[in-house]
């Protein structure tokens, strides 16, 4: 299956919800009614009431000019295009990236995800299980670097999770590693001492290696729609996150919080997870997830394009 082909499978029940709205909207010009079941549809895909209202005014303001789905099409599309990650410049020593966010919300998964995609990519990954809270986490964790072909280091459940990564970034340097991604535990933004332990893994990291951590990414799960999006101005804060990750899209017909999100926190949109499996992650590009979010079927231009 192609990227794309994932995307759109991911993405299926937000499509089918805004594609029930919008099946009048194809051709003709558009009346009153039709806006409003555009409406809804937008809401329902939890697109928001003030990004709704902006991308109605939008069309609106048009007139009947033109179809309507191209249009709504370039109006998403452009909300979505300044969340695209610039290319970065790798570090030249290993590059530190902390995953952090709620309890479930994906972070050991996407870690092994992202551990096999970049082992794949020609990378010489360490995972650090740093959610050393459960047993259970640091089970996970090695299960995951087994099927990514990576090494983890992990120390005994209840340990420092600053140590764990202490432990990584020197592994990492022994070993010429490319990357370190450390697990951390779940955590919610307003309880202290959590958010106190990775300003502490924050400092260790920066001082094993220069720079570290490069990036700090917040773990989303897009079925807690607009939820979700105050967790994420609380970890903004706290937690210098400099990049987001929306998980479980494939769960869920609110997809569209995607644009809120990018709306309301200005960083970059990393990955998006569309699934369980190892593969069921893709790096995000604007112009695959507004066909995957509006075009009729796998084969649009746009997946034909990969
Ligand atoms: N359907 C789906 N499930 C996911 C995705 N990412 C993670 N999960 C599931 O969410 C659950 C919690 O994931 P986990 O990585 O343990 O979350 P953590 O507590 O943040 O580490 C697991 O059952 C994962 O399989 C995704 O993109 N799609
Ligand atoms: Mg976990």
């Amino acid at each position: 299956m192609n990227p794309f082909s994932r995307l759109f499978r991911g993405l299926q029940r937000t499509r089918q919800g805004l594609r029930r709205g919008l099946g009048r909207l194809a051709g003709g010009s558009p009346g009153a009614g039709d806006f409003e079941v555009l409406e809804e549809s937008l809401l329902a895909a939890d697109v928001g009431p003030r990004l709704t209202e902006e991308i109605l005014c939008a069309l609106r303001e048009e007139g009947g000019k033109g179809d309507l789905l191209e249009r709504l099409r370039s109006e998403i599309h452009r909300r979505l295009e300044v969340a695209e990650p610039a290319k970065m410049v790798e570090p030249t020593g290993p590059e530190v990236i902390l995953l952090v966010g709620v309890n479930g919300s994906g972070k050991t998964t996407t870690a092994g995800k992202l551990a096999r995609r970049f082992s794949e990519g020609g990378r010489k990954v360490i995972l650090a299980a740093a959610d050393t809270f459960r047993a259970a986490a640091i089970e996970q964790a090695e299960a995951w670097a087994e099927r990514a072909g990576c090494q983890v280091v992990r120390q005994a459940t209840g340990s420092d999770p600053a140590a764990v990564v202490h432990d990584a970034l020197e592994a990492a340097r022994a070993r010429g590693a490319d990357v370190v991604l450390v697990d951390t535990a779940g955590r919610l933004h307003t309880r202290q001492p959590l958010m106190e332990e990775l300003t502490k893994i924050h400092r260790v990291a920066g001082r094993a290696i220069e720079g570290a951590p490069h990036q700090v990414l917040l773990v989303l799960d897009a079925s807690t729609g607009q939820n979700g999006l105050h967790q994420a101005r609380g970890f903004l804060r706290a937690a210098g996150v400099t990049g987001v990750i929306l998980t479980k899209l494939d769960g869920t017909a609110r997809g569209g919080v995607v644009l809120p999100i990018i709306a309301e926190l200005q960083v970059p949109i990393r990955y998006v997870g569309v699934g369980e499996s190892v593969e069921d992650l893709l790096p995000f590009d604007a112009r695959l997830f507004v066909s995957g979010l509006l075009e009729e079927d796998a084969s649009s231009p746009a997946g034909a394009a990969l």
